[in-house]
C-alpha cells in the first residue's frame, strides 16, 4: 500500500491506495473513538473491528438492494476495499425524529417530532468552523469539484434524493429487529473513475441513532458516549458492550424475516417466453418463482389442486396467471384463495382488445388485479411481498432511485449537448 496524501488521514480511519489495484482505496478503521470533534479520545480496544462488521454489512444491505456505493469488499478485520474517491465535504442529515442538535437550532420543537416527509439537512465538513449547516444555495455557489465533476444542481439534488432512499431502506431493516432509525448522516464520494456521485465513508453507529422499542433510554448509539458523565473503564464497557450489541444486530439485517414466492400459472406451453420474463423479473428482486402449467377451463380440479400445494406450506405467495382468449385462470384462482392474484395476460393484435374484458369484468368478491407486461406484474408481486421483506422492499426503493437519477442525468446531458 501507499499512504494517501495526509488530507486523507483522518480522526477515525486511514486511506491506503492500492498499488495493484489502481482506482481502489484500503479504508483502515483506527481504535479510537472521537466525539466532540476529538475533544475525547480515547482509545477503544477492538472498536475497529466492531465498526468494520458494521460498515460491510450496511453497505452491502445498500449494494444488494442497486445503491451505488464506494464499498468493494471486505479485507481483513479493520479494513475494507472501496472504488477511490473524491470526497464531498458534506455531511448529509436525515432525520424522522427531531432529537439532538436539531432541537436547538430550532426552538419550540420538542424531541420526538416526527418528520414526514424526512428531513435532510447538510452541514459543511469544516471542523475549525464547527461544521456550519448549508443551505443548498451556499453549496451550489461554492462550486466544488471532486475529480472535476461540478457539484451544481443535478448532483445537489441527487445527494439530497439518495440521501431520503438509503434512510428509508435503514429505516425499514432496523425495523425488523424493533429498532427506531432516529436520524442518520453519510457523505458522498465522486467515483474517480466513473465520475459517478456514490455513497462513501463509512455508515457505523456513529453515524446514527437507533432507539431500540422507540424508546430513547435504551439507546444504543454513540451518544451513549457521547452523554458520559466521566469516562471510567466500567462506562467504556458499556458504551462497547452497546457497539457490540449493533454489529451483532446488523447482521441480522441482511436476512429476511419472511421469504415469500410468486408462483405462475400458465394456461398453455405457448406462454412459455411470457412467464420465462416474468422468472426473470421476479429473480432481479430477489424473489423465487415457480412455473406450473394448468388450464382452469380443462383442469379445474388440477388448477385448485396446484393452488392447495402452494398454501399448505404457509409461505407468503402470489398467484400470477398468464392464459390467452379467454382468462378463467386468474378468476378462478381469485375466487378460491384469500392469496392475492394478478392476471397478466399475453395479449395479441388481433384480439387484444376483446380478451382483455376476461381479466377486467370480475363476478362481485374477486380482488384479482390485471397488469399487461410481464415485468410490471413482477414488479407488482415483489411490491406485495415487499411488504413484509425489507430485502424486496429494498430493490425496490432503490430502483425507483436509480430511475429518477438516469432522468436527471439524462436532463442534464440534453441540457448540455442544447447549449
Ligand atoms: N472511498 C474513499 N476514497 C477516498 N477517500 C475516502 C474514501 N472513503 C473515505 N475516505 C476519506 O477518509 C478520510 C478519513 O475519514 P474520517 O472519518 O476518519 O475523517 P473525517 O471524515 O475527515 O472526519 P469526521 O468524519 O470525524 O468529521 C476522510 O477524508 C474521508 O473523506
Ligand atoms: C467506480 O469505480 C470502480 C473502479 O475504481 C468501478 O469498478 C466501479 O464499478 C465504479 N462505480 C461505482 C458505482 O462504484
Ligand atoms: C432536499 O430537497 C427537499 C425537497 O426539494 C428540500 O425541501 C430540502 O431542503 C433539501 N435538503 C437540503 C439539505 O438541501
Ligand atoms: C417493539 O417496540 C414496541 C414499541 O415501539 C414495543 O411496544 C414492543 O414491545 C416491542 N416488541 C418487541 C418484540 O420487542
Ligand atoms: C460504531 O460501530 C461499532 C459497533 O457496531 C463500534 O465498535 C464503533 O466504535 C462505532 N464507531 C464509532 C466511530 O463510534
Ligand atoms: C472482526 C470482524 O468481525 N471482522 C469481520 C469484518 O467483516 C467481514 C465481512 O463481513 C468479516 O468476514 C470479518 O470477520
Ligand atoms: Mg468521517
Amino acid at each position: 500500500f501507499r499512504p494517501a496524501p495526509s488530507e486523507k488521514r483522518g480522526k477515525t480511519k486511514q486511506i491506503f491506495e492500492l498499488l495493484d489495484e489502481p482506482g481502489h482505496v484500503l479504508v483502515q478503521s483506527k481504535d479510537q473513538i472521537t466525539a466532540g470533534n476529538a475533544v475525547r479520545k480515547d482509545q477503544m480496544e477492538g472498536k475497529a473491528a466492531i465498526a468494520n462488521k458494521t460498515t460491510s454489512c450496511v453497505f452491502r444491505l445498500l449494494q444488494d438492494a442497486g445503491i451505488k456505493t464506494a464499498f468493494v469488499r471486505q479485507h481483513s478485520e479493520t479494513a475494507f476495499v472501496a472504488s477511490q474517491c473524491e470526497m464531498i465535504p458534506i455531511e448529509w442529515v436525515c432525520r424522522r425524529i427531531a432529537t439532538g442538535s436539531f432541537l436547538k437550532r430550532n426552538p419550540g420543537v420538542k424531541e420526538g417530532y416526527r418528520f414526514s416527509p424526512l428531513k435532510t439537512e447538510m452541514f459543511f465538513k469544516d471542523d475549525a468552523n464547527n461544521d456550519p449547516q448549508w443551505s443548498e444555495e451556499q453549496l451550489l455557489v461554492a462550486g466544488l469539484e471532486p475529480a472535476d465533476l461540478t457539484i451544481g444542481r443535478c448532483e445537489v439534488d441527487i445527494m439530497n434524493k439518495s440521501t431520503v432512499a438509503i434512510f428509508e431502506i435503514l429505516e425499514k431493516a432496523w425495523a425488523t429487529q424493533n429498532c427506531t432509525l432516529v436520524d442518520m448522516k453519510i457523505e458522498f464520494g465522486v467515483n474517480v473513475s466513473t465520475k459517478e456521485v456514490v455513497l462513501a465513508d463509512v455508515i457505523d453507529n456513529d453515524s446514527w441513532r437507533l432507539w431500540p422499542a422507540g424508546d430513547r433510554s435504551q439507546q444504543k448509539d454513540k451518544q451513549v458516549y457521547r452523554d458520559l458523565k466521566e469516562v471510567t473503564p466500567e462506562a467504556m464497557q458499556m458504551v462497547k458492550r452497546n457497539f457490540e450489541w449493533v454489529s451483532e444486530q446488523v447482521k441480522l439485517l441482511l436476512e429476511p424475516q419472511t421469504v415469500g414466492r410468486v408462483v405462475v400459472l400458465m394456461g398453455s406451453t405457448s406462454d412459455m417466453a411470457h412467464c420465462e420474463r416474468i422468472r426473470k423479473a421476479c429473480s432481479s428482486y430477489g424473489i423465487p418463482c415457480n412455473l406450473r402449467v394448468t388450464s382452469a377451463h380443462k383442469g379445474p380440479d388440477e388448477t385448485l389442486r396446484i393452488k392447495a400445494e402452494y398454501e399448505g406450506d404457509g409461505m407468503p405467495t402470489v398467484f400470477v396467471a398468464v392464459a390467452g382468449r379467454s382468462n378463467g385462470l386468474g378468476p378462478v384462482m381469485s375466487g378460491n384463495t384469500a392469496y392475492p392474484v394478478i392476471n397478466c395476460p399475453p395479449v395479441t393484435p388481433d384480439w387484444g382488445a376483446q380478451d382483455i374484458w376476461s381479466s377486467l369484468r370480475m363476478p362481485s368478491g374477486l380482488g384479482c388485479s390485471t397488469v399487461l407486461s410481464p415485468d410490471a406484474a413482477a414488479q407488482h408481486a415483489a411490491q406485495i411481498l415487499g411488504l413484509t421483506n425489507h430485502l424486496v422492499w429494498a430493490k425496490l426503493r432503490a430502483s425507483m432511485l436509480n430511475t429518477w437519477i438516469s432522468l436527471k442525468q439524462a436532463d442534464k446531458k440534453l441540457q448540455h449537448c442544447s447549449l
